[in-house]
């Protein structure tokens, strides 16, 4: 009976075993994976564009070689996530399209604009960086094909965010110039990257179920409180500064208190109404159009192949 189906599923979370694609499974925890992967691995396509927009303009040989792997690398983790989401039952075809006509969203993050090179390591640094504190737990998410992907895109975004900060060290010893170009980044993209954790707990309407769950191991505001303890001592180490007045040491909590975040701009942000939401996707759309040869061209073979075959 379905009482007995949760009561394994039940005692199967309880036990920190993980669910598998053919295991059941209540359907709002299908639904609830699906939106979050589904997101988490739109966010790796549309991350993409952001970078993407330095390529040419890297400023030797080797930053263009490591920016080419890293975009590539996202491209790369979008599909692991495509993957771990269709084991849920949906399609990547019908979860894409919702994205491109802004149905599903992705991070906020992405709709930010790169104006300069610092911004390249900046995002390296501080974006994959928060990125990787919210993913390492999800290594441990109770659904066995999300939490696999995890572990290999962990990996890979640690070495994003080592050669992010490679580049922004090299630019804080660097001239006058680069510093104030680097301190620029770091003042635009500071706050972004903090509300890429989401909303304050009590303002966060999933969080409770997706704890419950294990989908969430950690809270967004735990999460967000080991990024900035995480990245403060680095923020020191490169002689940069945070564009907020309340960042400070609190010895009694051993952790960095930090401002207020202006949730109304995450809002905005969120609700398609940020600097580069339009831009993002039509960049999207357009690929989607201008791929379409490729597509019309696969189902062709496809399909002769299959009637030699017969
Ligand atoms: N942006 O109740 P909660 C990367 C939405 S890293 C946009 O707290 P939840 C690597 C949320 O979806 C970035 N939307 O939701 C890379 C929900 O909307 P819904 C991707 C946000 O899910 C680096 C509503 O607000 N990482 O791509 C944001 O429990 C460099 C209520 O929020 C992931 O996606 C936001 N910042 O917690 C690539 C990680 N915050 O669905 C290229 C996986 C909240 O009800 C270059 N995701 N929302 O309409 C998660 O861990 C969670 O989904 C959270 C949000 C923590 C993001």
């Amino acid at each position: 009976t379905d009482a007995q189906f949760q009561q394994h599923f039940d005692d199967k979370i309880a036990a920190d075993i993980s669910i598998e694609a053919k295991d059941w499974m209540p359907d709002a925890y299908r639904r609830n994976l699906i939106r979050q992967i589904g997101q988490h691995a739109h966010s790796e396509v549309v991350g993409m564009l952001p970078e993407a927009n330095w390529l040419t303009r890297a400023p030797s040989l080797r930053r263009k070689a490591v920016l080419l792997a890293k975009v590539q690398d996202e491209a790369g983790h979008g599909l692991y996530l495509y993957s771990a989401a269709e084991t849920l039952g949906c399609t990547r075809q019908d979860i894409y399209q919702k994205m491109l006509a802004g149905q599903m969203k992705y991070s906020s993050i992405f709709n930010y604009p790169t104006l300069n090179w610092a911004d390249i390591g900046v995002i390296g640094w501080l974006v994959d960086g928060a990125a990787i504190v919210n993913q390492v737990a999800l290594c441990r998410a109770s659904y066995g094909p999300y939490a696999r992907a995890m572990v290999k895109i962990c990996k890979e975004e640690s070495f994003h965010q080592r050669q992010g900060y490679e580049a922004v060290m090299v630019m804080a010893q660097g001239s006058e110039a680069q510093k104030a170009m680097l301190q620029d980044a770091i003042n635009r993209f500071w706050w972004p990257a903090l509300m890429m954790f989401g909303p304050n707990d009590s303002d966060s309407p999933h969080s409770a179920q997706s704890m419950a769950w294990k989908i969430k191991r950690h809270s967004n505001d735990e999460l967000r409180q080991k990024f900035i303890d995480n990245t403060v001592p680095q923020l020191e180490a490169l002689g940069m500064t945070a564009p907020d007045a309340d960042l400070a040491w609190d010895e009694a909590s051993g952790h960095y208190r930090f401002g207020e975040i202006d949730w109304a701009e995450l809002h905005e942000v969120i609700q398609g109404r940020g600097q580069c939401n339009h831009e993002r996707l039509q960049a999207k759309r357009k690929a989607w159009d201008d791929g379409s040869w490729v597509r019309d061209g696969a189902m062709a073979h496809a399909s002769k192949r299959a009637a030699n075959a017969a």
